[in-house]
């Protein structure tokens, strides 16, 4: 299991921050997300063999934030 923080860039309110984690909580692979509304940093604890950087950037792309 590997842990890394996000940039996101956007989340403004509960509901961006329910909309990064569950688009993250979501993918295979993910077994934690924490999210920092203040700050836009997203803690991510994953597996680095079912899904990849790209994927989680995607992800959150998709919801309509930005990802530094
Ligand atoms: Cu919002």
């Amino acid at each position: 299991m590997q842990t890394i923080t996000l940039d996101v860039k956007g989340m403004t309110c509960g509901h961006c921050k329910m909309a990064v984690n569950g688009a993250l909580t979501d993918l295979d692979g993910v077994q934690k997300v924490d999210v920092n509304l203040e700050t836009g940093k997203v803690s991510v604890e994953f597996d680095s063999s079912k899904v990849s950087l790209e994927q989680m950037k995607e992800a959150v792309e998709d919801q309509g934030y930005d990802v530094a």
